[in-house]
């Protein structure tokens, strides 16, 4: 019997090897085909038919069934991201594989071990945050956006956004309903950011306000330069827009061709607006009490008042 079977084997395998034009491998003595001492059909020591020294049944040699080099379940060689093909830091790490887009940070350290990595995390409480929720780089679609006073351009790697007189919001979907978020914004200010005020930012808890049917209420964190200022604003989805606080004098030694980046921040109770640019200028602004609603649900976005801006990318965190 086994005389009878080994004969098969032969003749399968030359059979194979006719039809793929390949030599048929060398036997040896034992029930496979193969020079090893187990089971298969194959060279190596262990038990599967491929030829590698795992016990999967791809080629590479690491322990699960997809054909790169790590140990995790995907087809791509990071961790656990499939790329879109943009950079949008130029950090070396596709955006998805990136934890943390728009700060370049190529070491990709993440002390605390929860997804978000350091340079994320530098500015204040954002260390409460551990989901990238939204990025957008603005390479795709606009079909999230919605414009709402302004001129807004999606596309091309940024939203050029324009308002003056008057301001203009560009809100992007969803909704967020939870706590703690933050809405980030990064751009650039252009020549015409030399008109004086010139308020760019983010817009967030947008939602339609009670009492004001057809409105829409919001808050807004805007940078102001050349003045160094940043503010806090409330619209009531009423008929006035409400200053609400600020701090002047912030650090901004960044150039119109150094990126800013605008956040709000909102833990539950408090909102937290922070300025940050390419030059490691810094300013943070407090908002508690009576200066923040019950309902910070909303929508966040991009903001603009009497200027204009590149916007090179949005996210937001949870
Ligand atoms: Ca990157
Ligand atoms: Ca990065
Ligand atoms: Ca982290
Ligand atoms: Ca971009």
């Amino acid at each position: 019997m086994r005389l009878t079977l080994k004969v098969m084997t032969i003749l399968a395998a030359l059979a194979f090897a006719a039809c793929t034009g390949n030599s048929p491998p060398a036997f040896a003595p034992g029930t496979d085909t193969d020079t090893d001492s187990d089971s298969d059909s194959d060279s190596d020591s262990d038990s599967d038919s491929d030829s590698d020294s795992d016990s999967d049944s791809d080629s590479d040699s690491d322990s699960d069934s997809d054909s790169d080099s790590d140990s995790d379940s995907d087809s791509d060689s990071d961790s656990d991201c499939e790329g879109n093909g943009h950079d949008e830091d130029g950090d070396g790490l596709d955006d998805n594989c990136d934890n943390c887009p728009t700060y370049p940070n190529g070491g990709q350290n993440d002390d605390d071990d929860d997804g978000i990595g350091d340079a994320c995390e530098a500015s204040w409480n954002h260390d409460l945050l551990d989901d990238i929720h939204i990025f957008d780089p603005f390479i795709g679609t606009q079909a999230e956006w919605a414009p709402s006073g302004g001129d807004w351009s999606y596309g091309d790697d940024s939203v050029f956004g324009q308002a003056n007189p008057g301001g203009g919001n560009y809100f992007r979907a969803p909704f967020i309903d939870t706590a703690p978020y933050s809405v980030e914004a990064t751009f650039y200010n252009g020549a015409s950011s030399s008109m004086t005020p010139s308020y760019t930012g983010v817009v967030f808890a947008a939602h339609e306000e009670t009492g004001y049917p057809d409105y829409i209420a919001y808050y807004t964190c805007l940078y102001e330069h050349p003045t160094g200022t940043l503010s806090a604003w409330m619209y009531d989805g009423g008929t006035y827009i409400e200053f609400v606080d600020s701090t002047e004098g912030i650090d901004d030694p960044a150039t119109s061709e150094q990126w800013r980046k605008v956040r709000a921040f909102y833990n539950g109770t408090d909102a937290v607006c922070t300025y940050e640019d390419e030059a490691g200028g810094y300013g943070e602004l407090g908002l508690s009490g009576g200066e923040v609603w019950g309902d910070m649900s909303g929508n966040g976005g991009l903001r603009l008042y009497t200027t204009s801006a590149t916007f090179t990318s949005f996210a937001i965190y949870l």
